[in-house]
């Protein structure tokens, strides 16, 4: 069980009973299903059973804003389940990707013959529709305009694999910079943030770049074994004449070489990631953005040089992610958090590596943005050692295994 594993992190546990015990208030809002429509309470279950912990986030933004986001997620997920499932031929899949917006004005619209794991969010599209036409205009213009991109984008990259740097940016701006431009957009129109961080399209774009460039690196193994290449040619080309060398043992010096050169052009984004943040007022979007942006920090700083994301998952524990997401709650926590993990990165950059300049100045950048008072140091937060065996304790003595357990998967 993952709860063991948080054992040897006392800090992970204390986070994990917090959270349980008050910080679920403060992320989750009460609601009142019983005036809620049959439509809006499908897509709450969708959307817990599509994204689970996003989901929370996803809930704690504030009243209007919410539901729209809600709908945009619940459209995109749809739109990306028809990328995803290989069993679509090409010939149906282009059409449908590219008119995929038309169907939010349908009523009827619905795809039964969907093989993906999320294919559920097209058998219930008609809930998701509904909610989408009684959204106010300005929301909906923004999830219309985006999910039309989007889907045409999505097809320029059905046949062609991805190759140059220039290309990798193009694909990702498809799947999560034009997700990034639309929350902005969503944000702005809700009134909950100025109309200037709606406008500044490259901004939001880049703050999307760096959590699909994250995902993408960290997947190699799992998009390989599924026959999908995301890496840059140009890039893995240049260490081995096949991508799947990367999951040999003999060329590990050369896979973890590109590994790091792709992490490295991820790492200039995050000036971008801390600019974006450092404009929000609102709370409630401030967490929304600024979770997935610290677990994407946290990523790449377990993939950097790690063997592992060719033999098997990276992941951040549970717990680990359970106290960034607490810990996430203004700015300058945030920039502690970054800082944080960027001074792992640093200290981890090996003198071989071919990138290794370019890496320490990204990672000096970023850490002169992160400038902070703030601590977030693992030896600074934990309990005292009573603490830590006084939860152990309690947990055992009070044959709390079982429910903590489930507590943890309810939560993530
Ligand atoms: C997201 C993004 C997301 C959130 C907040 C601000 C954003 C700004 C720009 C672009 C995307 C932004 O966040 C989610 C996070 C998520 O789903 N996490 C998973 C864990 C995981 O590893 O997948 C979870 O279950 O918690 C995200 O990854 N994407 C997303 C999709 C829709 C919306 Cl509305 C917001 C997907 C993607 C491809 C990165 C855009």
């Amino acid at each position: 069980m993952d709860i063991l594993k948080s054992f040897a992190h006392p800090e992970e546990l204390l986070a994990l009973f917090r959270f349980k015990l008050g910080g679920c208030d403060a992320v989750i809002p009460k609601y009142d299903y019983g005036t809620m429509s049959p439509s809006m309470k499908v897509c709450l279950e969708l959307l817990v059973r599509t994204s689970r912990s996003f989901a929370a986030v996803i809930q704690a933004l504030d009243e209007e804003l919410r539901g729209a986001v809600c709908n945009f997620y619940l459209v995109l997920r749809a739109l990306d389940t028809v990328e995803d499932d290989m069993s679509i031929p090409n010939e149906v899949k282009v059409p449908m990707l590219k008119n995929f917006h038309h169907n939010l004005l349908d009523p009827d619209w619905k795809f039964m013959d969907s093989k993906d794991k999320d294919a559920v969010v097209l058998q219930e599209f008609p809930h998701i529709s509904k909610e989408f036409r009684a959204l106010p205009e300005k929301y909906r213009d923004v999830i219309w305009d985006v999910c039309a991109k989007m889907g045409n984008g999505m097809t320029v990259f059905l046949e062609r694999k991805v190759d140059t740097l220039e290309e990798w940016d193009e694909y990702c701006h498809y799947v999560a910079g034009l997700v990034g431009i639309g929350l902005a957009r969503l944000f702005s129109a809700s009134g909950l943030e100025e109309s200037s961080l709606g406008m500044d399209t490259a901004l939001a774009n880049r703050v999307g770049l760096f959590l699909q460039k994250t995902n993408i690196i960290r997947d190699y193994l799992e998009d390989l074994n599924d026959d999908r290449i995301f890496w840059p040619k140009a890039v893995w080309s240049k260490y081995r004449p096949d991508i799947g060398d990367f999951a040999k043992p003999e060329y590990q010096q050369e896979a973890l070489a590109c590994l790091n050169e792709l992490i490295t052009n991820a790492l200039e984004l995050i000036p971008s990631s801390l600019h974006f943040m450092s404009q929000l007022h609102n709370q409630s979007v401030f967490n929304f953005v600024a979770i997935p942006q610290v677990m994407a920090i946290a990523t790449l700083e377990r993939c950097y040089n790690n063997p592992k994301v060719f033999s098997g998952v990276v992941k951040i524990r549970k717990g680990e992610a359970v106290r960034m997401m607490m810990g996430s709650s203004s700015f300058d926590k945030v920039k502690a958090i970054m800082k944080h993990f960027v001074v792992q990165i640093k200290a981890r950059i090996p003198e071989s590596d071919p990138h290794s300049k370019q890496t320490h100045s990204l990672c000096q950048k970023a850490l002169s943005l992160c400038d902070t008072s703030q601590q977030y140091s693992t030896s600074s937060i934990y309990p005292p050692l009573y603490v830590s065996m006084g939860l152990m304790l309690s947990a055992i003595a009070y044959n709390y295994w079982s429910q903590i357990g489930q507590w943890y998967e309810d939560l993530l």
